[in-house]
């Protein structure tokens, strides 16, 4: 094994999937405060009063989820919120992150809730207790030599900014975007090194095309036109963040999946190749050549898609690429031109079913190779540091009589792609963290579930609400941190 000796170890949450403490000093709300919970086969809705004071609620998640015209987000007494409580990561960080210490973490990866910082995202004043909140987190790290990862957008955009502009597909929010940064910039760069700008950016136009060409132009239009903005907001805020503080070490974060063509049928390769331009590299390559690749033009065209683009802003997006390229890594998907193969039934994760490989209880690809193939791919591509800042399986776990949780396959998970990255690191790429995903059980943001677990660390809480919410280390704990502990040399 061949882990550079500085290499970081850590694990990584989301602000709105760990925090709870959804109207506590201050918080504004984010789309997540108004989506229910669901399971791998029912969707999680978005709930709402319409124009007529009626109740509703529609399926899907962030842009998919469409309310009626003149309807307004609402929480409804009739629904179960997850994300609400969640594991109440807001009160008990100082144990969560005492835990992780005791693990051996040198990183860990969270996000900031934007609307801590802003409640209703164009406020004029930063709201002191957010600010507070944070600075009190990092210096719990700092306190165990842990180096914060801070993920600046995790799917949270406020929703005062989805309802008063439109969300994304608004101009406006870069500069809402690049204030909110200016401020945690200049109010932590003492005490963080690592940024990212948003969290798998690459979701809004991938998850369009997942689903089998059901998505219309217009949802194209919006979801590029999204993209873009976005891209700006990010090159806007590299810029400035290495001006408030240039050891900053800002990076892209990119939804990884490995996709391979399902047969040797030329028009498979092709579609595959497509696939890797629309899903992968679309954002990839803007964020880290500062430059839309020669295929972008192709993309809009296929979905008749006209951007609204600035010269100021091809600028920008030059002069704004990322020191790094992150992204998370949970599976590989097959595709191909073919109709009538086994096909893969899970959420987030369709297409044709790979022989090679068995599926999580959710259907995600168990795929080692994936990794190293992906981080080879891609660091042959920017030649850039690379960190895996998600990875892991969401699965079942049984809690027995004594209280422990014996949670080999999760173990067998992480073992299988720590050795993954040795063998890519030993062909020569330049990784240089791994944050394992959900170190600490949260709620999922697919399915709204608890008992999608991923963590080390088992939180007493179900899919209903109920549960003590303390914390107990699983197996996978103990072998974490032995696998910290020998620099990945140990992973047995
Ligand atoms: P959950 C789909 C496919 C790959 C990654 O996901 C995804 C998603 C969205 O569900 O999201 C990332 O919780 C995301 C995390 C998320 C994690 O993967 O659905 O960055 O917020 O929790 C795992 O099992």
């Amino acid at each position: 094994m061949t882990f550079p000796k500085d290499f970081l170890w850590g694990g990584a949450i989301a602000a709105n999937q760990a925090e709870g403490a959804y109207n506590e000093d201050g918080r504004g709300l984010v789309q997540t405060d108004v989506t229910t919970g669901g399971t791998v086969d029912s969707p999680r809705y978005t709930t709402y009063i319409d124009k007529d004071g009626k109740p509703g609620k529609v399926g899907g998640l962030g842009h998919h989820a469409k309310i009626p015209e003149g309807a307004k987000f609402a929480v409804l007494d009739t629904e179960y919120y997850p994300n609400h409580v969640a594991v109440d990561f807001y009160h008990r960080y100082k144990e969560d992150i005492k835990l992780f210490a005791e693990m051996g973490y040198s990183i860990f990866r969270l996000s900031i809730s934007w609307a801590r910082i802003f409640p209703n995202g164009d406020d004029s004043q930063p709201n002191q207790a957010g600010l507070d909140f944070y600075r009190s987190v990092f210096e719990e790290c700092r306190k165990y030599n842990i180096e914060p990862l801070v993920s600046i957008w995790h799917f949270d955009t406020p929703l005062a900014l989805e309802e008063n502009y439109g969300g994304w597909t608004n101009r406006k929010l870069i500069d809402f975007y690049v204030k909110y940064c200016e401020v945690i910039f200049n109010e932590y760069k003492d005490l963080v090194k690592y940024w990212l700008t948003f969290n798998e950016i690459n979701n809004t136009t991938m998850f369009l095309d997942m689903f089998g060409g059901k998505a219309s132009d217009e949802e194209y239009q919006a979801g590029y036109q999204t993209l873009h903005n976005q891209f700006v907001a990010s090159a806007k805020a590299v810029q400035l963040g290495h001006k408030i503080n240039p050891d900053f070490m800002i990076g892209n974060m990119i939804c990884g999946i490995t996709f391979y063509p399902a047969t040797c049928d030329p028009k498979d390769i092709l579609a595959n190749q497509h696939k890797w331009e629309s899903g992968i590299y679309y954002c990839g390559d803007v964020q880290a050549k500062g430059r839309y690749g020669t295929y972008a033009k192709r993309l809009w065209q296929e979905h008749n898609v006209e951007l609204d683009i600035t010269e100021e802003d091809l600028e920008d997006l030059k002069n704004g690429t990322v020191d790094m390229y992150t992204f998370s890594y949970y599976m590989s998907n097959n595709v191909t031109t073919h109709t009538g193969g086994e096909q893969v039934a899970g959420n987030f994760s369709v297409g044709a079913k790979n022989p090679y490989l068995t599926y999580s209880d959710w259907g995600w690809a168990h795929d080692p190779d994936g990794l190293q193939y992906y981080l080879e791919k891609i660091y042959d591509r920017y030649e850039i540091p690379l960190m895996v800042v998600e990875n892991g399986l969401g699965a079942f776990d049984t809690v027995e009589e004594d209280g422990s949780i014996h949670d080999d396959y999760r173990i067998d998970y992480h073992r299988a792609h720590i050795k993954a990255m040795s063998t890519a690191i030993d062909n020569g790429v330049d990784l240089i963290a791994y944050t394992t995903w959900g170190c600490i059980d949260i709620v999922s943001a697919g399915t709204g579930e608890m008992r999608k677990r991923y963590g080390f660390i088992y939180v007493d809480m179900d899919d209903a609400g109920n549960g003590t919410l303390n914390r107990t280390p699983k197996d996978s704990f103990h072998w974490y941190k032995k696998v910290i502990a020998s620099n990945g040399e140990d992973v047995e």
